[in-house]
């Protein structure tokens, strides 16, 4: 494979000079941020894309999930998968509110819901659970749970840009749902996110949340924050979403690719498509059982890397134990089995729209010895 490395992900750009009649004309209208047109048409175009009725932009994903807990004024207890990235947790950190850790599906790796009742007290106020890899979470039976005890549902939803559920998006379900447009995501501004609103009056109140809680000139009405999307992401997301089919279908085949080579490889394993679901193969994780394989994840992670191959251990550690959190008593890895077997197991390929096939079999070579 030579010197070249080969990263987890390499961000999808829009043709350069596609950008520049954009810039030019941001130039003219000397119109930076604060709701300006390129803002505006993304929300409209995405709106459009993804199916669902409102969306604001933010300048990453982490505030808008800091922003969604304060556009529901949720408080107290939230119930939480530590099998994310670990912005999750931090954002109910960021907002007073004890994150509370329950189990994962060892099937979906999402909240399992079978769980979820358990962990339920006096101070739940809502459930953060979070579609790991784009694979949506069991939403129908959270929503059963959700409210048969009164609970908010924040689903940080940063992997699923354009993933459908039983042929609708699923960011439509729970209370809300947060986007991250990161650089590393399938739909990237560079850094960005969005939050999905089910009616104008929620999005009328993250819009003011997301600027300072200004409503009109010299009226503030709530403690709000600066999470605006610029001008420029704006414009250069609008150039993102005219080729995100193909890419997802490049992302698809790549996906294919390593299923249909990995299949026969003892002891690594990887998931397959789920039905009712579109996906949007954001990521690719295998699952090292080191009896069967002969050898643990670190060391096949090591492996790959002696080869230039740098795939990612998303998610671990988990958040649970890093030492912000780990003090926690829902932290115990007693409670939470599941998650502390998949984070010691999990490696995630290289997976990206122009990856080459001859460097996916070079990868799975390297696996297979
Ligand atoms: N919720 C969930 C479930 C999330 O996964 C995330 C973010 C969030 C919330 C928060 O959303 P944001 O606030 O980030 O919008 C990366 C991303 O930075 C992060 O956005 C993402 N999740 C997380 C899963 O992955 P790191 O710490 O792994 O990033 P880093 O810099 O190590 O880059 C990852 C790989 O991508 C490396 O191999 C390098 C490569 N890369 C990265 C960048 C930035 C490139 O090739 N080009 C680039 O421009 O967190």
């Amino acid at each position: 494979m030579g010197d070249q490395k080969i990263l987890v992900t390499e961000p999808t750009l829009p043709p350069l000079e596609d950008f520049i009649p954009l810039l030019e004309d941001i130039w003219d209208r000397k119109w930076l941020t604060n709701n300006g047109h390129y803002h505006q048409e993304l929300e409209k175009a995405l709106a459009d894309y993804l199916g669902v009725p409102y969306i604001s932009l933010f300048s990453n994903g982490t505030l808008a999930l800091i922003t969604a807990l304060q556009a529901l004024r949720i408080q107290g207890e939230v119930i939480t998968t530590p099998y994310s990235f670990v912005a999750t947790t931090h954002s109910l950190c960021w907002n007073g509110i004890q994150p509370v850790f329950c189990d994962i599906d060892p099937k979906t790796l999402n909240l399992d819901p079978e769980k979820i009742e358990a962990a339920i007290t006096p101070n739940t106020s809502a459930i953060m659970p979070v579609h790991v890899y784009g694979n949506p979470c069991d939403v129908e039976r959270i929503e059963n749970i959700a409210n048969n005890y009164g609970l908010k549902v924040i689903y940080d939803a940063a992997h699923a840009f354009g993933v459908k559920y039983k042929g609708q998006s699923v960011l439509n379900f729970g209370d809300l749902s947060i986007l991250s447009f990161h650089a590393t995501k399938v739909f990237n501004t560079i850094e960005g996110g969005a939050i999905i609103s089910p009616d104008k009056k929620t999005k009328d109140r993250i819009d003011k949340l997301k600027n300072f809680g200004f409503s009109g000139e010299t009226t503030v009405v709530a403690p709000g924050i600066n999470a605006k999307m610029n001008e420029l992401q704006s414009a250069f997301g609008l150039l993102q979403l005219r080729d995100i089919d193909n890419n997802i279908e490049k992302r698809k085949a790549v996906v294919n690719h390593y299923r249909e080579q990995l299949k026969d490889i003892s002891g690594v394993s990887f998931m397959d498509d789920m039905i009712h679901v579109d996906h949007n193969y954001a990521y690719f994780p295998i699952f090292v059982d080191k009896y069967l394989y002969g050898m643990d994840r670190d060391d096949l992670y090591e492996k790959l890397q002696e080869h230039n191959i740098y795939g990612r251990r998303y998610f671990y550690p988990l958040i649970s134990s890093f030492s912000m959190y780990r003090h926690l008593k829902s932290a115990n890895p007693d409670n939470l089995p599941v998650s502390n077997e998949i984070a010691e197991k999990v490696i995630c390929l290289p997976l990206y729209p122009e990856l080459e096939k001859s460097v996916i079999d070079n990868i799975i070579d390297i696996i297979r010895k």
